[in-house]
C-alpha cells in the first residue's frame, strides 16, 4: 500500500492541489493530508494503517458514525438491483415523503446531487417566480461553488483567504449583496433601499461555514419578517444543519418558516445527494410542471436514495437527538475546561451534533470576531491531536461534527489528549 506521502504527490500532478475538493489538502493548517482506506462508527483508518477518531465525518453526512450496518446493507441490496434507471423509481418517491413528512415547511421537493445543486436551483426559482435578481447573503456563510455564491464566501474559499473567486462575472457579482450575520440594523438597511430589488435571502441559520456562529435572539424572526414585508423570498440552506441540529434542522429548532429550503449531506448518508424544496405555488414552477428548468442525470439515483433513506430512519430513534447532544456538550465542555485549566483563550460554540472551536479570549458571535480568533494556534492544536490520533476539520474555519458512533469514552480520550495539546500551545 502507499503511504500517505507517496499517494499525495501523485495527486498533487494528477488534480488541482491533489485533491477533488480544496478544504481537504490541509492547505491553512499545513503539512499534507492523510489519505482515508476505510472508515467505521466514530474512526477513519489512513493508507499506512494509522486510526482517527474522526470529527469531521465527511464534512456532516455521517452522523451515524462511518459504515452504519444499516446503510451499508440497503446501499448493497439496492446496487443488486442496478445502480441507475433514467427513470424514475420509487425509492425517491418514498425520499420525497419522508422529507416532506419531516419538515412541516416542505409541501414539495425536488432531489438533486449536490448542496452546490440545491442552493443553484432555489436561487433560479426565487429569481424566476419574483422577475427579481438580486440576491442576498451573509459573510462568512458558504452555499456551494454556484457563481451567485462565490462572493465573501466561507468554507474552502475562506480557508485559501480568497473569500470572492475570480471567474465570477463582475455582472453577476454586483447582484450578490452581502450582510453581516447578526446585524439587524444593516439588514433593515438594505432591505430599506433595494427589498424591492431583491429575489431571495439565503443564509445558513447556524453558519457552519466559518467555523460555528450562532444566530444571536430574534435574528431570524426578524429576517423572517423583513422577506415577508418586501416580498422576498426566505431561503434556508440546511446542507449541514439539515436533520442533525433537530430531527427538522435549524428551522425547527428555531421556529422559523423559510419559503424553500436547500438539504444534502445527511440525506445522502454519504452517497451524492442534494435537495431543494418548499412551497408548492413554488415548486411548483420548477420543469416540467412549470417554465423555471432544473435537471439532472442522477438526481433520485436509488442506491443514494436507499443510503439517504436507511440513514433518516436511523435518527427517528426516540433518543437519538438528546444522546447526540449530550456527546456534544460533554465534548465541549471538556475542551474548554481543558483549556482552562491550560490558561488558553479558547472558546468552544455549539448546537446539537456541531461545534466549533475557537483560539479567542472573547465569545463569537459575528464573522468578524471569527475572523479575529489565533487561526496560527488553531493550526498547532489540529496538528497536536492529528499526532495523537484525533481528527479535527483542517481549518479554523469549518464546524466540527459529532456522530452517534462517538462514545463518553472516545470523548473522554479526546479531551485527554487536549490536555497534553493545550499544555504546550
Ligand atoms: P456540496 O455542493 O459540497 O454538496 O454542498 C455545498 C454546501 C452548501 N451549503 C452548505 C451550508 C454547506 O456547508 C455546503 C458544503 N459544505 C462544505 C463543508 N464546509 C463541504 C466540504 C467541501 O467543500 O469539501
Amino acid at each position: 500500500m502507499s503511504s500517505n506521502q507517496e499517494l499525495f504527490s501523485r495527486a498533487r500532478k494528477l488534480m488541482p492541489g491533489g485533491v477533488n475538493s480544496p478544504v481537504r489538502a490541509f492547505k491553512s493548517v499545513g503539512g499534507e493530508p492523510f489519505f482515508s482506506v476505510r472508515a467505521e462508527g466514530a474512526f477513519l483508518w489512513d493508507a499506512e494503517g494509522r486510526r482517527y477518531i474522526d470529527y469531521v465525518g465527511s464534512w456532516g453526512p455521517m452522523i451515524l458514525g462511518h459504515a452504519h450496518p444499516a446503510v451499508i446493507e440497503a446501499v448493497l441490496k439496492t446496487a443488486r438491483d442496478g445502480l441507475s434507471f433514467g427513470t424514475p423509481n420509487p425509492l425517491e418517491v418514498e425520499m420525497a415523503e419522508v422529507l416532506i413528512d419531516l419538515v412541516p415547511a416542505l409541501e414539495m421537493i425536488r432531489m438533486v446531487n449536490s448542496g452546490t445543486e440545491a442552493t443553484m436551483s432555489a436561487i433560479r426559482l426565487a429569481r424566476g417566480h419574483t422577475g427579481r435578481s438580486r440576491v442576498v447573503k451573509f459573510e462568512g456563510c458558504y452555499h456551494g461553488h454556484g457563481d451567485t455564491f462565490l462572493v465573501k464566501a466561507g468554507s474552502g474559499m475562506l480557508t485559501l483567504g480568497v473569500p470572492t473567486s475570480p471567474g465570477v462575472p463582475a455582472g453577476l457579482a454586483d447582484l450578490t449583496l452581502t450582510l453581516p450575520f447578526n446585524d439587524f440594523d444593516a439588514a433593515d438597511a438594505l432591505f430599506a433601499a433595494q427589498g424591492s430589488e431583491i429575489a431571495a435571502l439565503i443564509l445558513e441559520p447556524i453558519i457552519g461555514n466559518a467555523n460555528l456562529i450562532l444566530p444571536s435572539p430574534g435574528f431570524l424572526a426578524h429576517l423572517r419578517a423583513l422577506c415577508s414585508q418586501h416580498g422576498v423570498l426566505l431561503i434556508f440552506d440546511e446542507v449541514m444543519t439539515g436533520f442533525r441540529v433537530a430531527p427538522a434542522g435549524a428551522q425547527q429548532l428555531y421556529g422559523i418558516e423559510p419559503d424553500l429550503s436547500t438539504f444534502g449531506k445527511i440525506i445522502g448518508g454519504g452517497m451524492p445527494v442534494g435537495a431543494y424544496g418548499g412551497r408548492r405555488d413554488l415548486m411548483e414552477q420548477i420543469a416540467p410542471s412549470g417554465p423555471i428548468y432544473q435537471a439532472g442525470t442522477l438526481s433520485g439515483n436509488p442506491v443514494a436514495m436507499a443510503a439517504g433513506l436507511a440513514t433518516l430512519a436511523q435518527l427517528r430513534a426516540p433518543d437519538f437527538y438528546s444522546r447526540l447532544q449530550a456527546s456534544t456538550t460533554r465534548l465541549c465542555d471538556g475542551l474548554q475546561a481543558a483549556a482552562d485549566a491550560a490558561g488558553v483563550a479558547f472558546s468552544c460554540n455549539a448546537v446539537c451534533g456541531m461545534f466549533g472551536l475557537f483560539f479567542s479570549d472573547e465569545p463569537v458571535h459575528s464573522y468578524a470576531a471569527a475572523m479575529r480568533s489565533d487561526g496560527a494556534r488553531f493550526n498547532r492544536f489540529f496538528h497536536g491531536m492529528l499526532e495523537r490520533g484525533i481528527y479535527f476539520a483542517p481549518s479554523a474555519y469549518e464546524a466540527g461534527f459529532i456522530s452517534a458512533a462517538h462514545s463518553d469514552a472516545l470523548i473522554d480520550t479526546t479531551i485527554e489528549a487536549a490536555r497534553e495539546v493545550f499544555a504546550g500551545l
